[in-house]
């Protein structure tokens, strides 16, 4: 068995991180656990390049234009969207993945999704460096092996001998 085995360093990759003003608390907690984990595994401030949007339902248009400039190795989408009473909710959400998905499809380019989607400001909270970790440092962990992964994908493995 041969097995693609990227590994999780930076090297001089550069990462755009797309993140949302929305229950800002969240997000802060989310972009500093994201580039202490980048920066940890390599990556140099200088390699990553913030974007600031209103709320997750933007994310996907900002990420979009990153990712089309060809300048990073991933786009890492960051925000939380916690559930109110009305189905503003669904639409916000569902923006908000589907557009990360359809510029994965599009462009090639990967794109972590660490967007959280909550009943509460509890679960967010846990989420963004709680009891349940924290998904800014899950993205970039995401974001970092699938842009080691995708040059090693364009050849063969080591040791398949082809
Ligand atoms: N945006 C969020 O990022 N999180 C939320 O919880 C949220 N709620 O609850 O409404 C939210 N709404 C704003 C939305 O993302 C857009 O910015 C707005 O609809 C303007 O396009």
């Amino acid at each position: 068995m041969n097995v693609y085995a990227p590994v999780l360093d930076a090297g001089d990759r550069k990462f755009a991180v797309v993140v949302s003003r929305y229950n800002q608390l969240i997000s802060v907690a989310l972009l500093e656990a994201c580039e202490a984990t980048l920066n940890t595994h390599g990556a140099a401030s200088g390699q990553i390049d913030v974007a600031w949007v209103p709320g997750a339902f933007e994310i996907p248009q900002a990420a979009r234009q990153l990712a089309e400039t060809g300048r990073y190795a991933a786009v890492i989408t960051l925000g939380s969207v916690i559930r109110g009473g009305t189905p503003h909710f669904e639409y916000v959400c569902q923006g908000a993945a589907d557009g990360v998905r359809e510029i994965i499809r599009d462009t090639g380019v990967p794109v972590a999704f660490g967007v959280l989607t909550t009943d509460d400001l509890e679960q967010a909270l846990a989420r963004s460096g709680g009891e349940h970790g924290n998904k800014g440092e899950e993205a970039a962990l995401a974001a970092l092996e699938m842009a080691g992964l995708g040059p090693l994908l364009a050849e063969s493995p080591k040791g398949s001998g082809s």
